[in-house]
Order: C-alpha cells, then structure tokens, then sequence
C-alpha cells in the first residue's frame, strides 16, 4: 500500500489532537451547570411551604441592607487579619474584629488559588475548573448568571475600583469603574493609589448601591519579596486605612429610615511562605473574611473565627440584598447574617437557597434521589410546611420556636450535605475519556515510531544513532529488521526486530505518562477537591505548586 506521506503526517496530527482533546475533556471536570438555560428570576422562587392552606407568598424576605461595600484586598491571608501582623498594622480593623458589630470567618478559597478564577468563584458561587487557570490571562465577558448580573437588573448600581480583570468579566455591568492594570509586578503602590484616590469622592456620593474594590498591591509585595517582607506592613497599614475611611463614612453615619449597610473585607486567595499562589496549601486557601454593619450584634472578644467556603459568600449576599441566588452556586448561606431576622424569615432563607441547591444536584446527578441532603431537605421542607400551618393559625407558644428551631437545623444539615455532594461532583475525573484519550496518543505513537524505525533502517540506517540520541541510549544498528543492541552505560540490551524495539520505546513513555497521570490524579483528588485533608498530604502538597502546569505540559510534550 502507498500512502502519500503528507496525508500520513495529517492523519497522526488529527489523532494525536483527538486523542489530547479527549484526554484534557477527562482531565478538567465538567462543570456543574443548572439545566435552566436562562438566569435565576425571582418569579421562578418556590412558593413558602404550608401544610393545608394556599401559600400566597412567592417572595424573597425584604433586604437586610442597603448599601454594601466589598473590600477585596488581592492575596490577603488570614493571618494578615485574624493573626499578629493584623495585630500590629490593622489596628482599626482588628478593633472592629474583636469588639465591633461584625462576623468574622476564615474563607476557604478552592485552588486553582488564581484571581481569575477566585473573582468567578465569589460571584457565581460556582466552583471554576482547572481550565480557568489557563484562561487566567484572557478573561472574557461572565456570561453565567451571577450576583454582579442580578443586582444590575434589579436596578443596583454598581460602582468598582481596581483590578481590571473584573471589568473585563463584567463589560456592561458598572455604573463607573477604573480597571488597574495588574500586568506590572513590580508596581505596589499606584495600583493601590489609582483605586484609593476615587475613595473620597465617591463615599461622599449617594447614587450607587454597591462598590467593589480590589486591591492589588499586597498580591504584588507577596511576588516581589514574601510574606515576611518589610514592604508587608505599610501596606497593611494602608489598608487599614482605607477600611477606617469607609467604615466611619458609610457604616457608622446612616441615615435614619434607612437600612443598614455592610462593608465585606474579604481576599481572593492567600499567599505561600515564598509569596506565591496558585496551589492549595493552608496559606494559599485561608482568606479573612470580615462583614462589619451595625445590624449584627456587637462582640465581647474575637473567638475562633468559623470556617465557612469562599463561595458562601454568594448565596448569602444575594439573599440578604433580597435577589435571586445564582443558578449555578454550590455554596449555602451563612446563618450568622440571618440571626436577626424572624424566625419565618430564617425559615425561607433556608428554604429558597436548599430549593436552588437541590434543583442544582438534580440537574446534574442522575443519582441524587440517594443524595442524602436531598432526602434531608424534602424532609426539611415538609417539616418547614408543618411549622408555617401553625404559624398562619396563629400559634405563638414556645413549642413553636422550638419546632422552628428544629427544621432550622434540619435545613442547615441539608444545606451541608447538598454543597458537599456538588462539590465532590466537581472534583471528578472522566476517566473513561481520559484513558480513550491516553489510548489515542499510544497508539499513533506506536505507528509513528515502528514506521520510522523501519524507515531509519530500511533507508537510512545511518540516521539510526538519532532514534537513539533521543532517550540517552546509543544504539547499535546490527541487521536491520533482525536486533538493534542498545547501550546504555554498562547496560547492554538486544532487541530482536523493529517490533520490540517500537514496544520498548512505548513503554518506556507509558510508564512515564502513567507515573505523572497518577501522581496528579491523587493530589488533585485528594487535596484540590477532596473533603479528606490528611497531615501527610497536606505536607506533600505544600511545594507543588506549579504541578498542575507540569502537568498540562506533559500532556502536550
Ligand atoms: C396570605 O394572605 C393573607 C391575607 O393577605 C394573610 O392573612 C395570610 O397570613 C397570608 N398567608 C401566608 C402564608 O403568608
Ligand atoms: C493609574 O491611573 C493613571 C491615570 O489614569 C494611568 O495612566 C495608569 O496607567 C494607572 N495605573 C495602573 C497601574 O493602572
Ligand atoms: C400551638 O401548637 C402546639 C402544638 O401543635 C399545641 O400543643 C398548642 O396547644 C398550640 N397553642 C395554641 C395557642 O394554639
Ligand atoms: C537477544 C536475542 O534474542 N538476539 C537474537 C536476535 O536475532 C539474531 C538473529 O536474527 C540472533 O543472532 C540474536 O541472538
């Protein structure tokens, strides 16, 4: 048979593709995607569960706030806040921490601890795959629905300051914006002036609802000098001044009749003890996150902050700005916000944001009726009807907080177990795929090494040496389609035919492939999305930052 050997070069190009494609298809989880094609609507909400009479409310609890102003500071860990150094160079907020009207939580951030992917993780409450990481640098427009997407359309206007990363993202979703660039590493102070200098005017202004500010400078001192460096606690202090300029303008001078507002400090991602991130030790996955208003009650002394998901933060916000949580979020709301509302509204927090993550786990889990939150919830929410019966016939003795309080911890329970099940979802591997990719790539290597190795002997047995050069071996060409004899320092092996010696080469790349696909596989697994964080693997991980980038490029090599 005569094959044209271009049509020959094609044919290996297409299935080496394929067979990569079909590999990185397995390889990044599918994300988790309601069916709902369209964006949450307050008018899809279920209606409050009542036993026996016509449910007649379809809405969402009235707000709890007014205006919120979300502080992100790139790259703050928690110890930067929670820990000494907050101590020493955030006094003010630190003050607030121990003492003021606030909750304070560590937020676990989900590696890729990149800013890209945290910025979609706070706002969709989606957990982004791997694949974000490489689409780091080229963000486009965030077409899934998200918090940013429903206060616009129910008419917030948002204002935002800092990284420009955000502006790309959301093009058409700001009343007024300045994007900084964070292309400049070595730049720690104009980004951070370019976003403070706007402060002034805009507290003073009343005609917007939300301001977002990301600070960049911190992230960057991390890259340029670690978290020890000197350049840490200026910077610190800096910050702490721009959290005491908004506190005392906006959180503690409120207008009367009007609701409270929130200031939300929160960071992306943290920072390793080299100043790096992108990986999942504690350092890189620990952020404070802090939401200081006059509606929460006032602190005796700090505590243990609670560790609550980064993406928790989402569903809580949405819920306390009365808007619609975000199809796509795994996360559940924090309860600490919700404390002073009523016992019915707590209820229908509850209710609205387990009736969103239970639509979302049927959407994508064949099997979610073994779930087990999703019995919880059914359960929860037949109890909750129950309740509200009582509650429209006026019932008001003590057993009736008392059941509320029993379907309160029954909803958190299903709340727990439902964000769990779709976060474990998202940290699956296809494997079939990945091994039918893996195959694809053997294979067409195989045929391309026995054709070259029988061209290189049949034609050109003086190119032999070059097969050879490849992997370190010198080869020895004996008779050609008889044995070659490959040398490798004192190691001498006969391989009989080009067949075995094609093999050979196959298995030496399988052995590699397999060795870093399983490495991979378990430390991503494990420590990326697994809920099991074991000491041994923690301590495994802590230097492997850059594996997954190793990893992209083996696949390609
Ligand atoms: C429904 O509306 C009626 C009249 O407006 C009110 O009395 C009743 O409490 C409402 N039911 C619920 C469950 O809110
Ligand atoms: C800060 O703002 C100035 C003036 O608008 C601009 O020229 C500069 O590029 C900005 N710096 C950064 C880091 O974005
Ligand atoms: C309230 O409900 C409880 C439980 O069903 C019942 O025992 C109690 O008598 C009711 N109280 C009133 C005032 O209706
Ligand atoms: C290792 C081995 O089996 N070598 C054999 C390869 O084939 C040649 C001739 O075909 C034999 O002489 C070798 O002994």
């Amino acid at each position: 048979m005569k094959l044209s050997s271009s049509v020959f070069a094609s044919f290996c190009l297409i299935t080496e593709l394929l067979g990569i494609a079909l590999f990185l298809r397995g390889f990044f989880p599918v994300p988790i995607k309601s069916s709902l094609s369209s964006k949450s609507k307050l008018s899809d909400l279920p209606a409050e569960p009542v036993v026996g009479s016509n449910p007649n409310s379809t809405k969402v609890p009235p707000p709890l706030f007014n205006r919120v102003v979300i502080v992100l500071i790139d790259a703050l860990r928690d110890d930067f806040v929670f820990g000494p150094s907050g101590k020493r160079f955030m006094p003010y907020t630190r003050n607030l921490v121990e003492s003021g009207s606030s909750h304070s939580f560590i937020a676990k951030a989900r590696p890729p601890t990149v800013t890209m992917p945290r910025i979609k993780a706070l706002t969709t409450g989606s957990i982004p795959g791997f694949i974000d990481v490489v689409l780091n640098l080229n963000s486009q427009a965030l077409l899934e629905d998200n918090l940013l997407w429903q206060a616009k359309n129910t008419g917030k206007r948002i204002i935002f300051y800092g990284d420009d990363t955000w502006v790309r993202l959301f093009p058409k979703h700001f009343l007024e914006y300045d994007g900084t660039t964070s292309f400049f590493v070595s730049d720690y102070t104009e980004v951070d002036n370019n976003v403070t200098r706007h402060l002034d005017s805009t507290l003073k202004r009343d005609d917007w609802d939300v301001l977002i500010l990301h600070y960049l400078g911190l992230d960057h001192i991390g890259h340029i000098s670690g978290p020890h460096s000197s350049l840490i606690g200026p910077k610190l202090l800096e910050m702490d001044d721009v959290m005491k300029k908004i506190h005392t303008s906006v959180i503690t001078t409120e207008a009367e009749g009007t609701l409270p507002n929130l200031l939300v400090l929160c960071g992306d991602h943290g920072m390793s003890e080299t100043g790096s991130h992108g990986g999942s030790s504690e350092a890189e996955v620990n952020t404070p996150l802090v939401l200081i208003s006059p509606a929460f009650p006032t602190k005796e002394d700090m505590g243990e902050p609670v560790v609550v998901e980064q993406v928790d933060l989402t569903p809580t916000l949405a819920l306390a700005l009365a808007l619609p949580i975000s199809q796509n979020s795994v996360g559940r709301l924090i309860p600490a916000v919700f404390e002073k509302a009523s016992l019915r509204e707590q209820l229908r927090y509850l209710h609205i944001n387990g009736h969103q993550l239970s639509s979302l786990l049927r959407d994508s889990n064949p099997g979610f009726h073994k779930e087990d939150g999703y019995e919880q919830f059914q359960m929860a929410e037949k109890a909750h009807g129950s309740w509200m019966k009582l509650y429209v016939e006026g019932n008001t003795s003590e057993v009736l907080s008392n059941i509320a309080k029993k379907v309160l911890k029954q909803y958190l329970e299903a709340l727990q177990a439902m964000s769990a099940a779709l976060s474990k979802q998202l940290g699956k591997y296809d494997m079939y795929s990945m091994m039918v990719g893996m195959s694809l790539i053997l294979q067409e290597m195989s045929v391309i090494l026995t054709l070259s190795a029988l061209w290189t002997c049949l034609i050109h047995s003086e190119a032999l040496p070059l097969h050879g050069a490849l992997i370190n071996w010198r080869l020895q060409p004996g008779d050609c389609l008889g044995w070659y004899r490959l040398k490798y320092h004192e190691i001498v092996l006969d391989l009989n035919s080009t067949w075995t010696f094609s093999l050979w080469l196959l298995g030496l790349r399988l052995l590699l492939w397999s060795r870093v696909c399983n490495y991979h596989i378990q430390f991503c697994s494990q420590v990326s999305f697994g809920e099991q964080w074991t000491s041994s693997t923690k301590t495994s991980c802590k230097n492997h930052n850059e594996l997954y980038f190793t990893f992209a490029l083996s696949v390609i090599t």
